[in-house]
């Protein structure tokens, strides 16, 4: 997680904070009023910054341990300066605490606070050998099979057939990585490792 010193630029954009009060249900049941978020250290240089501020410290502690943005339950006059300036400071707030860096409410692949562990398809980039790096929807499929050993069995007939690694046989493909020719030889790979991989 990382923190940024609160922005008061962003509260000229209070139009996009006075929607957010209008169509989320701001004004409405409550059990909070914004003097129960008033600032907790010495006065910035203004009432403005001083919501700002309020309003980043009231939504990082809202936010507490979640990963989604969270909206303020307190009633309040959605016109007034103060009011916006704390609600962009909330979401500003936020948006630092979680790692949305442009704060569009998601945390993207790209973003400081993406976890390539628990977010997306699960997978990092140094787990995403250089054979699947142009694999695109089947890069599942793609790690899968370049992670199989060596491997081989011996036909009915007394032939044996011996595979190397899984990385040699993607490498080894005729068809052009990504295209479909190329997803169907990755299928027909790991089809005849689940028939023979298993067998001696
Ligand atoms: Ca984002």
């Amino acid at each position: 997680m990382r923190r940024r010193l609160p922005r008061l630029a962003s509260v000229l954009t209070a139009g996009a904070a006075a929607l957010m009060l209008g169509t989320l249900g701001f004004i409405g049941s409550s059990d909070a009023t914004l003097a129960d978020y008033a600032p907790q250290q010495a006065a910035p240089a203004s009432p403005l910054a001083a919501a700002y501020d309020s309003g980043w410290q009231a939504g990082v502690k809202a936010l507490g341990d979640g990963t989604a943005p969270t909206f303020p339950n307190v009633t309040a006059d959605s016109t007034d300066p103060g009011t916006l300036a704390w609600v962009d400071g909330w979401a500003a707030g936020q948006a630092a605490a979680l790692g949305d860096d442009n704060g569009d409410g998601r945390v993207d692949e790209d973003e400081s606070g993406w976890d390539c562990r628990t977010m997306g398809n699960g997978l990092c980039g140094s787990d995403v050998p250089a054979e699947c790096e142009r694999a695109g929807e089947v890069l599942q499929l793609c790690v899968a099979v370049t992670s199989r050993p060596p491997y081989g069995w011996t036909n009915p007939d007394g032939s044996r057939v011996d595979n190397p690694d899984g990385r040699t046989q993607v490498r080894d493909l005729d068809e052009t990585p990504g295209t479909p020719e190329w997803a169907d030889a990755l299928q027909a790979l790991d089809a005849e490792y689940r028939e023979h991989g298993t067998r001696r």
